[in-house]
């Protein structure tokens, strides 16, 4: 069998891992994650770990599920791959999209699919414009998107994410995209009401578009709720004043769902949490609960309508858009959720139990503040919670809180200072007491740490 110290010696030497310091992760060595089951992982020293990250915000349905094992043996005995170019299409992908036009919004009824959240938002950045052009505006080019997003990692998608060291690297973004505040009360509006400060970030929206002039906006993307931001959970007058304002400069609204979907915020998506008309939803991770590499854009009617009847071809599509592997997977991940009443239970259960539990370490010296909906949530470090005065070094405070985390058997994410969970939508009770226990736990080690 091959050593931990093996198989770390190897991944130092042949493998780039993604969004990495490879002279830090030399130094320190990679943890192998060999096998897992339901909400926890077991490295290869044997360690169980209760992954409060369902892997990368998309194992909802937990780990060994058999009907997606089954699912993805018996596709790939009938037929492994083919394409859905030239006129063909396969058994499994139909399926999936006609599940997915079912549990979307009534006015979304057609997908195209690609293999990544960071592919399906490419695809929007080109679809959008080509909207346009067939409705015979092909001006309204400009796509506005806000601040701090995560959109992916290929050039369209980190070019609408707004995360500012992506864009140093390569000279990203490319041109055509312009950008707006983010809704994130606690970090960039605590003097204010919070609904006030939701009003006035959304309405910089209009401003802005008024500045650019409406004929030449496409769109506007967002999160419903921002992931790897931190868990940025908007007031209550953002999502309206937006849907307000794209309505009345027909601007597109663009919907990242890649981790809100599929239950995540105790509805099918997170749009239906905030009750907005979206044209177009990025989906991928919770499609297929991570097992197999899938993802989509969701389109409305009117635009797929609009695309039907152009009579010009969209020149955009992937080798692997509408896997049947992949799409035979997602396919009995949807059942799973529906069967199971799973997003009924995130919502009904197991979100204000999570929350009730998460919000106790509020009380923590390090805690300025815990939010959470649905099963994400955020636990914001502080320096001094009584001045709201946050760590010089974010990153490094929130690193190392996610090591101690590990350590204590516990997956959290480090945004910044803001700890991150967003556990498989079938944790049980029990687990989510466990969790919170070694979060504090962590808590309290970490604020030791920091006083030596
Ligand atoms: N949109 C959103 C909202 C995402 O969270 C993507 C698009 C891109 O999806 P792909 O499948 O191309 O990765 C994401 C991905 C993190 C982390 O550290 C988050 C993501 C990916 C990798 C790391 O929180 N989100």
């Amino acid at each position: 069998m091959t050593t931990t110290a093996e198989l770390q010696a190897l991944d130092a030497q042949h493998h780039l891992h993604p969004f990495t310091d490879h002279g830090d992760l030399a130094k320190k060595g990679t943890r192998v994650i060999d096998r897992a089951e339901g909400v926890f992982l077991y490295d290869s020293e044997g360690n169980k770990i209760l992954d409060g990250m369902a892997g990368l915000w998309c194992v909802n349905v937990g780990y060994g599920r058999e009907e997606l094992i089954n699912a993805a043996t018996e596709q790939m005995r009938q037929l492994p791959y083919y394409n859905s170019f030239f006129q063909c299409t396969t058994p499994p992908t139909i399926e999936l999209a006609r599940q997915l036009s079912e549990l979307a919004p009534a006015h979304i009824n057609h997908v195209f699919f690609t293999g990544s959240g960071s592919e399906s938002n490419d695809t929007i950045f080109r679809l959008v414009r080509h909207f346009w052009a067939c409705k015979g505006k092909p001006e309204k080019k400009v796509i506005i998107a806000r601040n701090n997003a995560y959109h992916g990692s290929t050039v369209a998608g980190a070019s609408l994410g707004g995360m500012k060291p992506m864009h140093e690297q390569g000279d990203l973004p490319v041109p055509g995209i312009e950008r707006i505040n983010q809704p994130y009360w606690f970090g960039e509006g605590f003097d204010e009401d919070p609904n006030a400060f939701g009003l006035r970030v959304a309405q910089e929206l209009e401003a802005k578009i008024k500045a650019i002039g409406e004929d030449k906006v496409a769109a506007f993307i967002a999160e419903p709720i921002q992931g790897a931001g931190g868990v940025v959970i908007p007031p209550e007058t953002y999502w309206p004043e937006i849907q307000r304002i794209c309505d009345v400069y027909e601007i597109l609204l663009v919907a990242d769902e890649v981790i809100c979907g599929f239950g995540r915020t105790g509805e099918w998506f997170g749009s239906d949490y905030f009750g907005i008309k979206p044209d177009l939803m990025a989906i991928a991770k919770g499609l297929s609960s991570g097992y197999l590499p899938i993802g989509g854009v969701l389109v409305a009617d009117h635009i797929a309508e609009t695309l039907k009847s152009s009579g010009e071809e969209f020149y955009h599509g992937f080798t692997y858009s509408g896997h049947p592997t992949a799409a035979a997977v997602a396919s009995a991940n949807l059942k799973i959720l529906k069967d199971e009443g799973i997003v009924e239970r995130v919502k009904n259960e197991l979100a204000p139990y999570f929350a009730d539990k998460l919000k106790q370490l509020a009380d923590h010296e390090l805690v300025g503040e815990v939010r959470t909906l649905g099963l994400l949530g955020a636990i914001e470090l502080m320096k001094d919670k009584s001045k709201h005065e946050f760590f010089e070094n974010k990153g490094a405070v929130g690193t190392l809180c996610r090591d101690i985390s590990v350590g204590n058997g516990l997956v959290m994410r480090g945004v910044g200072s803001t700890m991150i969970l967003s556990p498989p939508l079938v944790i049980k009770k029990e687990e989510i007491d466990l969790l919170v226990e070694r979060a504090r736990k962590s808590l309290d080690d970490l604020a030791i740490r920091l006083k030596a």
